[in-house]
């Protein structure tokens, strides 16, 4: 079947056709000549049926992760070899065009609106066609800074609102994974001679911003070994030795995995090896930076280029750090020896309330995480935070607060069944905080 080339169509017509912006489009035309339009007499562009199906393939093209350089090579590679390129490609070509959701004089903060507009409907097709619109129009560390990342950060308030579901919020971070693994995948060869490891500690799985972090170091010539998501100290060393690193950047978003860097941190110490750090936990909770021996790389992922251009090339100064008081490690271990106790004893308090199973034990991994990360961090008065943060998370989810008070008061009464005097800072904390939430009304 022959797809008609008589020029007929106007600019206005395309983009409706296409959703694809008149700016985008004028941009391919002059980038890489791909469509030719013909022009009436007044100049003005005039498009065949063939021009918008083959835009419709670029489209689809970069849709299932190609960038738009790639997908016009794929074109012109087809057609050389004799073959129809919208024969070849036709079953992938997406049902759904979205309408254009993008009007000239767009700015980035309606780009991310209408992106979240869309994830938020599970609209993929959508979604895709704003973000490619999106690496038209702003360069591609923009967009992932202003639209994915700022519009990551407002899908999980909207989650822990209870304004969108889990669904939605996965679905949303799993279309911004996909398009940044992509952009990562397709960086330069490196230009600077330094090396960098980047990675998240053990029991950390967000890894948007340290996959953010690789392309935005590769961008800047640094070679980047990228190892992603929750990665153990065990064998580190092996790998020191075969990649020798002149930096290991770590993120973490949590309390628990930001305390696994403060034994990271010591063992790149005494291998002679730099870490440096940041993340949403060391700008919420900014006290707990010094703990960790490695230099803090900023509070905004803008500041990471500087940092690293510092760390290795300008010689950072000493750290500061702070020495965690003997007591609290002490504690940690006599914790860890009687936790299981601790637990068993728990839920055989809480049994007796008809205390449903997976609740007890989802609160037994959170806590006693928590506990751990305040000790290795030396201030029990960290877990005050997570504690209000499922306090209100319960809230806005309308469940029982008072749940969460029964727990902690049958935790308090087996930690002081089960921990002796080395247990104090466990014990006082437990104490401090039922004795509060005693007073406040349920
Ligand atoms: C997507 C997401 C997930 C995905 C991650 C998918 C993936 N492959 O990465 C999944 C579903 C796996 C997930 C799981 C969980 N998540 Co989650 N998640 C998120 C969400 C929505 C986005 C995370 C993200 O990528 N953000 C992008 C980053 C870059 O955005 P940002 O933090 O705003 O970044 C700014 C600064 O923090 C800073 N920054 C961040 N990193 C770095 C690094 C450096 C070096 C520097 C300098 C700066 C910097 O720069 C930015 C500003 O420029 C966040 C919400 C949020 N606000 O981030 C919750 C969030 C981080 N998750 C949260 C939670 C609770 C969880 C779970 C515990 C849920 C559960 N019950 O299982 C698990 C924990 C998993 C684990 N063991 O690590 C909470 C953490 C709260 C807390 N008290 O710790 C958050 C904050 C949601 C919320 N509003 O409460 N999550």
């Amino acid at each position: 079947m022959s797809i008609d080339t008589t020029p007929t169509y106007n600019l206005k017509v395309v983009v409706q056709e296409t959703g694809v912006k008149p700016d985008t489009l004028r941009a391919w035309e002059r980038r890489y000549g791909l469509p030719q339009p013909q022009r009436t007499s007044g100049r003005h562009r005039l498009y065949s049926q063939y021009d918008i199906e083959m835009i419709k393939w670029l489209v689809a093209r970069q849709l299932e992760g190609l960038s738009i350089s790639r997908s016009v090579e794929l074109w012109g590679t087809l057609l050389a070899a004799g073959k129809n390129p919208l024969q070849e490609y036709q079953s992938a070509t997406p049902a759904k065009i979205a309408p254009p959701a993008i009007t000239p004089g767009s700015t980035v903060d309606d780009i991310r609106d209408a992106w979240l507009a869309a994830c938020v409907d599970f609209n993929e097709a959508a979604a895709e066609q704003i973000l490619m619109q999106a690496f038209a129009l702003y360069p591609p560390v923009m967009v992932c800074l202003e639209v994915l990342q700022k519009g990551l950060a407002l899908m999980g308030e909207w989650w822990y609102r209870n304004e969108i579901t889990v669904q939605q919020e996965h679905f949303a971070s799993a279309l911004a994974m996909r398009r940044l693994n992509a952009l990562v995948a397709a960086t330069p060869q490196p230009t600077r001679a330094e090396r960098i490891i980047v990675a998240c500690p053990a029991q950390e799985d967000h890894v948007f911003a340290p996959l953010l972090l690789t392309l935005m170091l590769r961008y800047s010539g640094w070679e980047v070994i990228y190892l992603g998501a929750n990665v153990p100290l065990a064998r580190f060393e092996a790998m020191l030795q075969s990649v020798h690193p002149d930096l290991v950047v770590l993120t973490a978003q949590q309390l628990h995995s930001a305390a696994n860097l403060v034994q990271v941190g010591e063992f790149l110490r005494q291998q002679g090896t730099r870490m440096a750090f940041g993340g949403r936990i060391f700008n919420q909770m900014p006290q707990i930076r010094r703990r960790i021996p490695g230099y803090f790389l900023g509070e905004r992922l803008e500041d990471v280029v500087r940092g690293v251009t510092n760390i290795l090339l300008h010689h950072a100064t000493d750290l500061q750090l702070e020495a965690v008081p003997e007591s609290y490690k002490f504690a940690i271990q006599h914790y860890r020896q009687r936790q299981a106790a601790i637990e068993n004893h728990v839920w055989q308090l809480l049994r007796k309330q008809n205390a449903v199973y997976e609740h007890i034990t989802n609160a037994n991994l959170h806590l006693s995480r928590d506990i751990a990360a305040a000790l290795q961090l030396g201030d029990m008065t960290l877990l005050g935070t997570e504690i209000s943060w499922t306090e209100k998370l319960l809230l806005n989810y309308s469940m029982p607060a008072a749940a969460l008070h029964d727990y902690l008061e049958a935790y308090y009464q087996a930690a002081k069944a089960h921990l002796d005097e080395l247990g104090r800072p466990i014990v006082g904390w437990l104490e401090g905080i039922c004795q509060n939430s005693g007073e406040q009304p349920a």
